[in-house]
């Protein structure tokens, strides 16, 4: 497949990087792309940095899963979190989304590590590449080919909380890139973090697929605490995030890309009610819920909800029942969209400094570097 992107920028400082620019089209091949929130720990998995007794088991953690849902579903504005999309189905629904002409964030994004990782890594030199929400690592390759190119390449930390997934993952990379040394990390990167002292610095931690916008303001700025609290001097932290809409990007766009002409965001959202069903034993019927995605111009997000289509009852094993009334929606996710201010309040708060701001000609989509706050 041709690769059309055109990308343009200089290595200008900060100041004058604000508005770089590189332009994307589309013409990328399908990416697999994963991202962290998405396949968050299932109900009963989490068990590393838990603040539970150690011994409460699979079965207490279960029903603390179940009572937070319910929790959620009893709240005047109901709400399910959006962990619960990425079951296998799940996972390949959001895989076939990253491939559709409306959902412009992964090629937008793939586009701009290609244009702007080979210079920035052999400027920057990073040792050790850390990555959350790994995934298959698709993104992680273009960076890792750009240190193997650098000659500085010597450690990768795939961060995710799918266990099968990662070893699976760094099984493949040791395959492809020998001498570099692949340290699996399974963790659900809504903990703190634990960096083995080993790894050499300097350190790139990346969080790609602007899957921070999953997280509400709180979540996210406590992550961003934590990752900045990770950062030594030269260290880097390399964030991917979906923009607002502006002068190039219609409002439009970024609904099209969460109401997609297939229907696949429609069937991926929906999804969350089966696995609702399959992971607690409830009923709910998802054919009688509609998917809707809106962007909230105030919040700066899509919010996305599942709007029941009749009044109905959803029964929960332990004679539980929540009851929808038509046309009453139920919170599935929110994707939170940003722009130049909005992360330098996010990272001034949490003690990053941006060092680069890295935007397609359009304006979709940004890659945005940045340091510890000195
Ligand atoms: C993987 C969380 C970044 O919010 O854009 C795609 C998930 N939801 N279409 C996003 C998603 C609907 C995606 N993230």
């Amino acid at each position: 497949m041709t690769d059309r992107t055109k990308v343009r920028g200089s290595g200008r400082r900060p100041a004058e990087a604000d508005r770089e620019k590189g332009e994307t089209r589309s013409g990328e091949p399908r990416i697999a792309a994963r991202d962290i929130a998405p396949r968050e720990a299932p109900p009963v998995a989490r068990s590393d940095h838990s603040s539970e007794a150690p011994d409460r088991g699979a079965e207490a953690g279960r029903a603390d899963e179940l009572r937070d849902l319910l929790a959620g579903l009893r709240a005047p504005r109901k709400r399910i979190a959006s962990k619960y999309h990425y079951d296998a189905r799940g996972s390949r629904l959001f895989e076939e989304i990253t491939g559709l002409e409306e959902y412009y964030l992964t090629r937008t994004e793939r586009a701009l590590l290609k244009r702007w990782m080979p210079e920035l890594v052999d400027d920057l030199r990073p040792a050790t590449l850390v990555e959350l929400g790994a995934g298959s690592a698709e993104k992680s390759r273009i960076i890792l080919d750009a240190m193997n190119d650098a000659g500085c390449a010597r450690a990768y930390v795939p961060v995710d909380v799918s266990a099968d997934f990662l070893s699976e993952t760094a099984a493949a990379l040791r395959g492809e890139y020998p001498g570099l040394e692949v340290v699996p990390e399974v963790a659900d990167i809504a903990e703190p973090l634990d960096l083995s002292p080993d790894l050499p610095h300097p350190r790139w931690i990346a969080f790609l697929g602007s899957t921070l916008g999953n997280f509400d303001d709180r979540e996210a700025a406590g992550l961003l605490r934590r990752i900045a609290a990770r950062l030594r001097d030269g260290d880097r932290f390399l964030l991917g995030v979906d923009l607002r809409p502006g002068p190039t990007k219609p409002v439009e766009r970024i609904e099209a890309a969460y109401n997609d002409s297939r229907g696949v965001t429609a069937r991926f959202s929906r999804n969350i009610l089966a696995v609702v069903n399959d992971t607690f034993g409830s009923d709910f019927d998802v054919e009688a819920f509609a998917h809707r995605s809106i962007y909230a111009a105030g919040a700066g997000r899509i919010e996305t909800d599942l709007v029941a289509l009749r009044d109905q009852v959803v029964r929960f094993p332990g004679d539980e029942e929540i009851r929808v009334a038509a046309g009453e929606p139920i919170r599935t996710e929110i994707s939170a969209k940003y722009d130049r201010l909005t992360i330098d309040a996010l990272f001034d708060e949490a003690g990053l400094v941006v060092d680069r701001w890295l935007e397609d000609e359009e304006g979709l989509y940004a890659l945005v570097l940045s340091g510890p706050a000195p």
